[in-house]
């Protein structure tokens, strides 16, 4: 049953908008979760959509550039490894489809807004993977960046997206930990395998901070989705919990990270850090960054060689349907 803000029943009990809006107010302001059969406003709805689809498109197109390593993995185990975490990232695109199912959208209209360049993804996914440590970089940095960004989100006031998040922040640990433990094993390698690993945080730290979105002040969506606990916490905040966590972790490897500023603050209890180049941020979401290009089309395509597929589950849903609807008959 539905309730007020002070736990009694709204009063009219109605269906009109006004008790509709009270209703969905009061479930956000209580910490509930709002699910899919229930009323939300318009705006809920589409920047729900928007979030998760975008979410779900990062996942399959974040599965691209670790990929290109798996035929190029250094053991047997390694590439086990490899293999099982990017199908973990299908996986991932997968539940997040579902979840945006729920609000009342198709999965194939979804993958059209992708391929047509009207929704985005990460941000991250146009950079080249340019050695196996990038595969290590990739898992500790990217990895850990998600899960600063996400484990909030099993918070979050969507039901169906809350809950896919849990999971999905499970695996995530796994990849980080995955990550860091391949470059703790490369550090303590050769002196050209501590080089590679320093040439990959070199090129992937910025690029990383940039995940979390544009600062504070220049993100439109924020404000709204934060009063609607769709996000728990605003961009730069998310981005300094990423420094606070990875800094200690690369003083532990061994490595560097590339930001003279980047110093422990007393007062503040948190580390100072950079400015990313959030010009190089618009420009990649715009797609003009090294990869972007290259992404898209290895998507097109494999969604054109995947048709068969398609084809053929619907055409066995059809039969099974059918058969089923016989049996019922008989
Ligand atoms: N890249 O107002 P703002 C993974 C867009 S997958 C591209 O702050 P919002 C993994 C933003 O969409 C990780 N676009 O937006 C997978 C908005 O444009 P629209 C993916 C970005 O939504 C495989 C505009 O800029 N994680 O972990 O309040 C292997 C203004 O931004 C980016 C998620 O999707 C960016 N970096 O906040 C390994 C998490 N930043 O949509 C790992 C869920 C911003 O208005 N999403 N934009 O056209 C979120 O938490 C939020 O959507 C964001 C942005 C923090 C990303």
């Amino acid at each position: 049953m539905t309730t007020t803000e002070s736990g009694a029943p709204p009063a009219s009990g109605g269906t009109g908008p006004a008790d509709l809006q009270e209703r969905f107010e009061a479930t956000i302001a209580r910490d509930q979760r709002v699910e899919p059969r229930d009323w939300m406003p318009d705006g809920y709805r589409r920047t729900l959509i928007r979030q998760i689809a975008q979410h779900a498109h990062s996942e399959i197109i974040g599965m691209q550039p670790e990929a290109a390593w798996i035929t190029r993995a250094p053991s047997l185990r390694r590439k086990a490894i490899l293999l099982a975490k990017v199908q973990d990232e299908a996986g991932h695109g997968l539940y997040l489809y579902s979840a945006a199912e729920t609000l009342g959208v198709d999965r194939a209209e979804l993958n059209d807004r992708l391929l047509e360049g009207r929704q985005k993804y990460s941000s991250i996914f146009n950079y080249p993977t340019l050695t196996f440590a990038d595969v290590g970089v990739i898992g500790w940095f990217v990895d850990g960046a998600a899960i600063c960004n996400q484990v909030p989100l099993c918070r979050s006031s969507y039901g169906p997206y809350a809950r896919a998040m849990v999971r999905v922040c499970k695996e995530e640990s796994f990849h980080q930990r995955q990550g860091y433990e391949l470059l703790r094993t490369m550090t303590r390698g050769t002196k050209a395998q501590r080089e590679m690993v320093q040439d990959a945080v070199n090129r992937w730290w910025w690029p990383s901070l940039m995940m979390f979105g544009p600062p504070d002040e220049n993100s439109p969506n924020s404000a709204q989705s934060m009063a609607w606990k769709i996000k728990r916490h605003s961009n730069d905040e998310l981005r300094q919990r990423f420094v606070d966590m990875t800094v200690p972790q690369a003083e532990a490897l061994g490595v560097t990270l590339p930001d003279p500023e980047l110093r422990w603050n007393e007062e503040r209890g948190r580390y100072d850090f950079g400015t990313p180049d959030f010009d190089e941020l618009v420009r990649v979401i715009k797609g003009e960054g090294p990869c972007n290009a290259e992404r898209m089309e290895r998507r097109r395509t494999a969604h054109e060689e995947g048709a068969w597929v398609r084809e053929a589950a619907a055409a066995h849903a059809a039969k099974q349907a059918s058969r089923s609807k016989r049996g019922m008959a008989a």
